[in-house]
């Protein structure tokens, strides 16, 4: 991958320094992934904002993948004792669930903060992720209205804001925070095909064309739909680039990553547990 452009904006850098004060008063995190990508987009930070709060983990976009993928990753969370929401934050699937579920920790917290003699107030919950994972749209589902924005672009919310859902819960929406630095290159490139980190951060060329070698080895009809031979990705681009593109190959990349994102490929996980138990 192309060294990063703009990696850690100055807005991530503020709205970090302001979660971090925010964080005091929150009682517990809803920590959402790409369901996609459940790992690559496991946020390294969260372990350290966390700091004993209950946590509850939901991965969303469940309608981007399978439902075989679906079981698998829920399989595999609860061998490793965890358990996940699974969501769709666009069209509220599964969101009564989660509610239920962080009702049942807002109880337990509102019951030890009264054997301890505290005050009664509201238990205040965040959402954390990466950008454009779906915090602000999952917000709305639980409030049932738009009461903050949300739209199809990394980099949307940009304030911390606090929002009433009930008189006993208050959630706080947070800018999809990036850390410092990703380690992992098989998991910041797989962020930026599912559009989960600013699109001036990556090369959408190199992008792509590592995209299409993913969606390839999972059985997606890019032949179908690019009328196309299988290629290796980086020709594979360049060949849609001279079809379609007077052989503009960024217009060809961000075609493909576009007809991804938007599930044109079909419902494709590009992580399953399989891929990472042989390792
Ligand atoms: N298909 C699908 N789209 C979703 C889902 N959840 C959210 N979206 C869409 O994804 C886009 C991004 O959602 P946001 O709620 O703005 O994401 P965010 O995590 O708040 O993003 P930032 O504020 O930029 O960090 C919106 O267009 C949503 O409608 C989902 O489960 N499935
Ligand atoms: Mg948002």
């Amino acid at each position: 991958m192309a060294p990063p452009i703009q990696w850690y904006p100055g807005h991530v850098a503020k709205a970090e320094r302001a979660l971090k004060e925010h964080l005091q008063r929150v009682d517990a995190v809803i920590e959402l992934r790409d369901a996609r990508i459940p790992l690559a987009s496991a946020h390294p930070q969260v372990a350290q904002w966390l700091a004993g709060k209950a946590r509850l983990l939901v991965l969303n976009r469940v309608d981007s993948i399978s439902a075989t993928a679906r079981q698998e990753w829920q399989d595999w969370f609860r061998q490793q004792g965890e358990v996940v929401y699974f969501t769709n934050a666009q069209d509220g699937t599964g969101v009564a669930n989660l509610l239920k579920a962080a009702q049942a920790v807002g109880e337990q917290i509102t019951a030890r903060r009264q054997a301890r003699g505290m005050l009664p107030r509201p238990v205040r919950a965040v959402t954390l992720g990466f950008p454009n994972v779906g915090k602000s749209a999952l917000i709305n589902r639980l409030l049932r209205r738009r009461a903050v924005e949300s739209a199809n672009r990394p980099g949307v919310t940009r304030q911390l804001r606090w929002v009433r859902v009930s008189d006993t819960i208050e959630l706080l929406d947070t800018p999809g925070i990036l850390p410092p630095v990703l380690s992992d290159a098989d998991a910041a490139v797989k962020l930026a095909i599912c559009d989960d980190i600013a699109a001036a951060a990556y090369d959408a060329v190199l992008v792509a064309a590592i995209a299409v070698d993913l969606l390839q080895a999972r059985g997606a009809h890019l032949i179908d739909r690019y009328g196309l031979a299988i290629a290796p990705g980086e020709i594979f681009v360049a060949a849609l680039a001279q079809a379609q593109y007077h052989g503009d190959s960024e217009k060809a990349a961000r075609k493909i990553l576009d007809d991804f994102r938007k599930g044109k490929l079909g419902a494709i996980a590009l992580e399953r547990p399989q891929d990472f138990a042989v390792r």
